[in-house]
């Protein structure tokens, strides 16, 4: 033991457990499920609640837990999101760290292909991975929103010895075709894991009693499967001679089916509030359920807060609108008459005169439209005087005329590839930088 100055004692024989770690996010494959919000950029850079991206969730889960050499791999690298990460985080020189884009298109040597699944996405990076005072690999999913200590996964992993870890968590079987399914022994050993099990017969190799769950201190609440949340530590060595040996391509599917036959796989579990926001209909209603009085995902917790860019804009100004339910991203500029019911209006946001707008998500804008030089051919930025939105989604920098509709009146499912709005899982998105005329209906 060591006696400094502040009167502290500090371990010398004790590291911090995440010393010798590395986190590589997996940023996003083709994104296809979170069309069109990932048409022009990529997965980790889309706006979540009003003031974030996707990616905050992950790389602030990193530098809460300790861990500061963080890789995001992501399939094509937008301008934005190489400026986010740049501008959001940098490390101290005596902290140490960084936050590292790798993207598919730039490995040459690897060869041009895009990635092919996750597993594949870290054999191309495996030259990142494999530093001497690498030991312990963590990965994680880009697109999930969560709070995690990956300290408590690693002390799993550590004192079970195990060569890989996967973090848990109890659902229920309606749930369970969309998640990898895993069983475990009473040593947490992980010995049966099935991805997306389709059918009954299929869920029943893998499926968990309850009382299991219960008995590991966690109230199962009659839930009977574990679920693979995507988030994985690997030990090092074994996983660069997993990958470099066999030609897997996706950890659910591939990798750990055959790995729990002869490796030790273990399992961490957790139950605390975790989804997977990959998909629209995902996406849209956790937006929407942080807009509530107990959400189920509070980014108000001090001792771990979600960072993201700092961008020095003023506090959102209200005329006399009528506000309920809702977050209220800064910058914002509210007009008299409004209704805003259970909704997410993001930063620099304009809303005019008796606008309603409910049950939705209003990304916001990149800018705020110049008074000094305004462009009179088009329709100024945000939603103009009259219109109504409910039901939908708005991506960045729209331009809504007055007295438009913004609703899925004919409740149309799928719409749309190329248009200004489009219908995704039953709900509306009018895309990026799009004009809506005056008058305009869906
Ligand atoms: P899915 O989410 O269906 O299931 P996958 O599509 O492989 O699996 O995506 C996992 C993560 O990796 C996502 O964040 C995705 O964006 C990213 N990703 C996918 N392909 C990528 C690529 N080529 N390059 C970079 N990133 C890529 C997985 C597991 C299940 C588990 C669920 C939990 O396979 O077992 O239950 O996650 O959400
Ligand atoms: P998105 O990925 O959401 O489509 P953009 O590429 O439009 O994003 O960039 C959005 C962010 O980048 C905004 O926060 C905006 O303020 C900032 N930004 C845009 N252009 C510039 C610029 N030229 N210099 C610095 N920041 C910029």
């Amino acid at each position: 033991w060591v006696r400094v100055a502040t009167g502290k004692y500090f371990s010398k024989k004790a590291p911090p457990i995440m010393r010798n770690a590395i986190a590589l996010i997996l940023g996003g494959g083709r994104g296809t499920r979170l069309f069109p919000l990932t048409k022009i950029r990529s997965k980790p850079a889309v706006p979540l609640a009003g003031k974030y991206r996707l990616i905050d969730i992950p790389i602030s889960n990193c530098i809460n837990s300790d861990l500061n050499r963080i890789y995001v791999l992501t399939q094509f690298l937008s301008v934005s999101l190489h400026r986010h990460i740049r501008q959001t985080y940098s490390f101290d020189s005596f902290r140490g760290g960084f936050v590292e884009l790798l993207a598919a298109q730039q490995t040459v040597e690897e060869g041009t292909d895009w990635y092919q699944g996750t597993a594949d996405a870290v054999r191309k990076n495996l030259r990142y991975v494999n530093q001497p005072d690498v030991e312990h690999v963590v990965i994680l999913s880009g697109d999930q929103l969560y709070r995690m200590d990956f300290r408590d996964m690693m002390k799993t992993h550590v004192e079970n010895n195990a060569d890989v870890t996967i973090a848990g968590i109890p659902v229920d079987r309606k749930e369970a075709s969309a998640l990898g399914i895993m069983k475990a022994d009473d040593t947490g050993r992980v010995t049966g894991f099935l991805e997306k099990p389709q059918t009954e017969q299929e869920l029943e190799m893998v499926r968990t009693d309850p009382a299991w769950i219960d008995a590991q201190g966690l109230p199962s609440k009659g839930r009977d499967c574990v679920a693979s949340m995507g988030l994985y530590i690997f030990n090092k060595q074994f996983m660069i001679d997993l990958l470099e040996k066999t030609d897997y391509e996706d950890f659910g599917k591939e990798v750990f089916p055959t790995a729990i036959r002869t490796r030790r796989v273990q399992l961490h579990l957790f139950d605390d509030y975790w989804e997977d926001i990959g998909t629209i209909r995902a996406f849209y209603e956790a937006n929407l359920s942080l807009a509530t009085k107990n959400p189920p995902f509070d980014f108000r917790c001090m001792e771990s807060p979600v960072y993201s860019r700092p961008r020095f804009l003023p506090p959102s100004l209200m005329e006399d609108a009528k506000v309920s339910g809702s977050l209220i991203a800064d910058g914002c500029q509210i007009g008299k008459g409004a209704v805003i019911e259970n909704s997410v209006i993001g930063l620099r946001t304009v809303i005019g005169e008796n606008v309603t707008i409910r049950n939705s998500v209003v990304m916001g804008a990149d800018y705020i439209d110049s008074k000094i030089n305004p462009r009179a051919e088009t329709v100024p930025l945000g939603i103009g005087d009259n219109s109504v939105v409910e039901g939908s989604i708005l991506d960045k920098n729209c331009r809504i005329g007055k007295n438009c509709r913004v609703v899925n009146d004919a409740g149309v499912e799928n719409q749309g590839e190329e248009e200004a709005v489009q219908i995704r899982d039953g709900i509306p998105i009018v895309i990026k930088n799009a004009e809506l005329p005056d008058g305009f209906k869906l």
